[in-house]
């Protein structure tokens, strides 16, 4: 039997488990790392605690691309702890201005075949150029620098068959839009996508790449593009030919679930509010009016996607109506378009032109107006997410959105006639000046790090007790995502580094009193439902709860980076055995864990006895001998001092 493509990397990098055995836990080997600056500080502080002079890694890399509004000292703070931090640790500093980590990476760094983590969820953006790409935690990028092998469990196999070409006008956008509409936010649980077939070979690197990225949305462990020609081509194009190889799937692997997709019958689509599953047809929304547009973000910002943007702008003028905003995803991208003059283009159409960054995408400015309907080229669509709570925000294609912001409108970007095409540079505009090298083994005892007073330490943690006895502190619905956990944005964003601090905001989307009764509770428990934390990589939408006293989290099922955030916390992750019980827990009901950690060891159900209403509930935590030792250690931390 032969190997799917995520299977042969896997195989080449499997350093512990049965990759035979669908759900068991692997560990991998890690060849290269990302973090960015929002989850970067604590990721570095938990890099420091674990004594490691330099990473061990063939290449990590820290980007500044979220925190980049400086309304106050914090953010440049960090900037500079973390370029510190890199300059002594072996770690190249991608300043900020030079582009969001996912875009940067994939056209400086990234190499088919190799092993990458990132403390950011749409790491798999490098999937698009054949890397098993996988977001992570900050404190689990922390140990692959350290040279410690990457957890997950072994994924099931998706592979995602494309056939024909896409129609003028139609984007690999609504090629991930389609997926989502298949599989929704949930259905990609447990799974990599693998994407092959005849339509593989027409898309381009950047293209796949958007396809990889936004699989972050099905909640999918990664996806996964073949490494060919096009690879090939991409590659050269940035002056990077030896890091070439073939990679493509064995003819007879064996795949666990097959989605067959007609390129050729795509339409353009959009994700509406407030899910990047809710998707629909552009024709089927109808012309309905459009406040603002956002074109950037990590999804659709490459050279390729805004060079149709400005061709589609160049020589008109935005609708008076609506505030069009364009975030070129790196330095590269917008020399280029400065060059040939593509930024004229989009300066004179009236687009307002932001640093390439996160930037809106993460609430950092251009937040819509009250019920603003924006278009936004994205990935998620959470609510409040845009830092308006009550903004409607479509994600949407680069050619929608520009069409829809000169119409004022929605626009099916098929009205505009004949089609643009613009082809893969044939050699991109390559200034690496901006990425700082690490110093020299020799010299880095000389670095000093310079930490800035709103960095304070990571929170301590306790190993389990025998028995947990808590009150309910929140009960939460469905696909709770990791932005209602703890919010981001431009005021909450800055206290990244401050878990004390950013803790009084946890939750407060929910509930605005969360954050002080879990405090005076002391020792809470949170209920939710399905896919619980689905979205980010942020670890402190475990580190806040941590921190308010929260022992346990309940709910029907979770999301995979999420749920290693909370084991890496020392949260039990715990789960109804019975999903109707989840009515027998409200809010501020008294619970018991008699002998948790005893039944936890000894693989046992966990029995919640609620002391307010005389109930029993049984619930599971299932874990691999290993987590289970680092819940028993109370947190990641603690557990790799203690088995150093
Ligand atoms: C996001 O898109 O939600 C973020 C902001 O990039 C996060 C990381 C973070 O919260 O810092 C992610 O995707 O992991
Ligand atoms: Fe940045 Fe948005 Fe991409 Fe997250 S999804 S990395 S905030 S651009």
């Amino acid at each position: 039997m032969g190997y799917t493509l995520a299977q042969k990397i896997i195989k080449a990098h499997l350093l512990s488990g049965d990759m035979n055995v669908i759900g068991s836990e692997i560990g991998l080997k890690i060849d290269q790392t990302l973090t960015q600056d929002a989850t970067g500080t604590m990721a570095y502080l938990e890099f420091e605690a674990m004594g490691v002079p330099r990473v061990k890694t063939e290449r990590s890399v820290a980007y500044i691309d979220h925190n980049t509004l400086q309304t106050g000292f914090e953010n440049a703070d960090d900037h500079r702890f973390i370029q510190s931090i890199a300059k002594k640790h072996g770690i190249y500093y991608s300043r900020p201005g030079n582009g969001i980590c996912h875009q940067v990476h994939l056209e400086r760094f990234g190499k088919p075949g190799k092993t990458l983590i990132g403390s950011d969820s749409h790491t798999p953006t490098g999937g698009g150029i054949g890397m098993l790409a996988i977001g992570a935690g900050g404190l689990d990028v922390a140990v692959a620098m350290g040279g410690g092998a990457y957890y997950i469990s072994m994924p099931k196999m998706v592979r995602v068959n494309l056939t024909g070409a896409l129609r003028p006008w139609v984007s690999a956008k609504d090629v991930i839009l389609e997926v989502l509409r298949i599989m929704s936010v949930k259905g990609g649980v447990g799974k990599i996508i693998e994407y092959g077939g005849d339509g593989v070979k027409s898309l381009s690197v950047p293209e796949r790449a958007t396809i990889t990225n936004m699989g972050a949305e099905l909640g999918a462990t990664t996806s996964i593009f073949p490494s060919d020609e096009i690879t090939k081509s991409f590659l050269k194009a940035q002056s990077r030919e030896e890091d070439w190889i073939e990679l493509l799937p064995d003819n007879d692997a064996v795949y666990d679930e097959v989605i067959n997709i007609n390129l050729s019958e795509l339409v353009p689509m959009a994700a509406c509010p407030h899910s990047p599953d809710a998707v629909k047809t552009i024709e089927e929304i109808g012309a309905k009016k459009v406040d603002q547009v956002c074109i950037g973000s990590c999804t659709n910002s490459s050279y390729l996607d805004l060079m149709r943007v400005a061709a589609i702008l160049k020589g008109k003028t935005v609708h008076p109506d609506v505030s069009l905003s364009i975030a070129p995803g790196s330095k590269q991208v917008f020399n280029m378009l400065a060059q040939n003059g593509a930024l004229a283009d989009l300066i004179s159409a009236g687009a307002r032109i932001l640093e390439c960054a996160c930037g809106p995408c993460i609430g950092m400015g251009q937040s819509p107006n009250s019920k603003g309907i924006s278009l936004r080229t994205f990935n998620r669509n959470f609510e409040g997410r845009s830092g308006t709570a009550d903004g409607q925000i479509y994600l949407v294609s680069p050619e929608t959105a520009a069409a829809s912001a000169l119409a004022g409108v929605f626009c099916d970007a098929r009205t505009l006639g004949e089609a643009v095409n613009i082809p893969l540079p044939e050699k991109f505009l390559i200034n690496d000046n901006m990425i700082v090298p690490p110093a020299p083994v020799e010299e880095m005892d000389n670095v000093e790090i310079l930490r800035g007073p709103n960095i304070k330490p990571f929170p301590t943690t306790k190993p389990l007790p025998d028995s947990i006895s808590a009150t309910c502190s929140l009960k939460v619905g469905d696909n709770i995502t990791t932005d209602h956990i703890m919010p981001a944005g431009a005021k909450i964003l800055p206290l990244r580094s401050n878990i004390p601090a950013i803790s009084q905001h946890c939750f407060t989307v929910c509930d605005k009193e969360f954050p002080n009764r879990a405090l005076s509770l002391g020792s809470s428990i949170i209920v939710g439902g399905v896919n619980y934390g689905q979205g980010s990589s942020r670890e402190h939408a475990a580190l806040a709860p941590l921190y308010l006293g929260v022992k346990a989290v309940l709910v029907k099922s979770f999301a995979r980076i999420h749920r290693a955030n909370l084991i890496n916390a020392g949260i039990l992750p715990l789960t109804f055995v019975n999903d109707a019980d989840y009515d027998e827990i409200s809010l501020n009901d008294k619970l018991e864990l008699p002998d948790v950690k005893q039944l936890l060891m000894e693989n046992k159900e966990i029995i919640i006895k609620n002391l307010t209403t005389g109930k029993e509930i049984k619930t599971i935590c299932e874990l691999s001998e290993r987590t289970k030792a680092i819940i028993i250690a109370g947190g990641l931390l603690n557990y790799t001092r203690e088995n150093a």
